[in-house]
C-alpha cells in the first residue's frame, strides 16, 4: 500500500459516507484506492468495500456462540479482528500499490480505545498510516460541542500516536457564518474561551480554562478540514495532507501543477 487513512469519529458523524466519497474523488483524480470495511456490525455501507471484515466476522454468529448482546459482540468482533490480522494481510497485498481507506465501527469506543486496534494499525500499516477523525459540524457549532470534539480528537491522537487530521464533516448543514466561527475557535483559544464562558452560566466553567489553553500547546488546534461527504466538497484538502504525508506531497503537486 502507498499508505493508509484510518477514519474514525463518534457515531453517525459520516465515517463511512467519507469513505466512499473518498475513494470516488480519488478514482476521478486517477488515483488508486481501495476501500476497506472494518466494522463487522454494519448492515448498511455506503460504498462496495473492495476488502470487508464481514467476510470473516459475524456478529450475529458471535451473539449466539457467546450468548452475547449485541454490545459484547461487537467488542468480542473488535478483538476478533487480531486474529484475522493475516488474511486481512493477504487481502492488501493485491493492492501495492494504492492508498487504503479503512472504514472503522461506529461506535467509536471499540476501534479508538480497545489495545487490539492500535495494534492493528501497527500490523497493518506500520508507519504509513495516518488518522481522519469525523466530527459532526452540528454538534462543534457550539462552543462546548466544538471542546466535546477536540477532546475526543485529543484522546484519538494519543491512542495511536500517528499523524492526524479533524475533519469536520456535513459543512453543507451549517452557515457560512457558523463555520467562521469555528475557525475562529480553532485559530485562537482566546476567542473559544470567551465564547465558551458566554455560552450559558455556570461557575464550574472555569475549570475548562486551563483545559482550553492547553490546547493552544498541545497540537490539538492546528486546521480543521471542511467538508461535506454528501456533496462531495473538501476532500482536495484531505488528500493534500494525504499526500504530503506519505509522499511529500509530490502527488498533490503533479495533480495541480497546470492550475
Ligand atoms: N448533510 C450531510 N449528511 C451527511 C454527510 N455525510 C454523511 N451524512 C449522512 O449522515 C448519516 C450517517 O452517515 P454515515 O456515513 O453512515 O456515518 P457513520 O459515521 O459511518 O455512521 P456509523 O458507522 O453508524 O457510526 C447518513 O444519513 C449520511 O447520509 C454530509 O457531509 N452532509
Ligand atoms: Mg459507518
Amino acid at each position: 500500500m502507498k499508505g493508509s487513512l484510518f477514519i474514525t469519529g463518534p457515531a453517525g458523524t459520516g465515517k463511512s459516507t467519507l469513505a466512499g466519497s473518498l475513494k470516488e474523488w480519488m478514482q476521478k483524480q486517477e488515483i488508486d484506492s481501495i476501500i476497506v470495511n472494518l466494522d463487522p456490525g454494519a448492515e448498511y455501507i455506503p460504498y462496495e468495500a473492495d476488502i470487508d471484515i464481514r467476510e470473516w466476522i459475524s456478529i450475529s454468529q458471535i451473539m449466539s456462540e457467546f450468548n452475547l448482546g449485541p454490545n459484547g459482540a461487537q467488542i468480542v468482533a473488535s478483538d476478533m479482528i487480531l486474529e484475522n490480522l493475516d488474511a486481512l494481510r493477504d487481502a492488501l497485498g493485491a493492492y501495492e500499490d494504492y492508498y487504503v481507506i479503512f472504514d472503522t465501527p461506529g461506535q467509536i469506543e471499540l476501534f479508538s480505545f480497545r489495545p487490539s486496534s492500535s495494534i492493528m494499525v501497527d500490523a497493518l500499516s506500520g508507519n504509513q498510516a495516518m488518522i481522519a477523525f469525523v466530527a459532526d459540524s452540528i454538534i462543534s457549532s457550539t462552543p462546548s460541542g466544538f471542546i466535546s470534539q477536540k477532546l475526543l480528537y485529543g484522546s484519538i491522537m494519543s491512542r495511536f500516536l500517528k499523524p492526524a487530521m479533524f475533519v469536520l464533516n456535513k459543512c453543507d448543514l451549517i452557515s457560512e457564518e457558523d463555520i467562521k466561527k469555528i475557525e475562529s475557535w480553532e485559530s485562537s483559544t482566546d476567542a473559544l474561551n470567551e465564547d465558551f464562558m458566554n455560552e450559558r452560566e455556570d461557575s464550574n466553567k472555569q475549570y475548562f480554562v486551563s483545559i482550553i489553553s492547553a490546547f493552544r500547546e498541545s497540537g490539538l488546534m492546528t486546521k480543521i478540514h471542511k467538508v461535506s461527504s454528501k456533496e462531495m466538497s473538501g476532500l482536495e484538502d484531505v488528500y493534500a495532507d494525504m499526500s504530503l504525508f506519505f509522499s511529500g506531497g509530490e502527488d498533490y503537486d503533479t495533480l495541480y501543477k497546470d492550475d
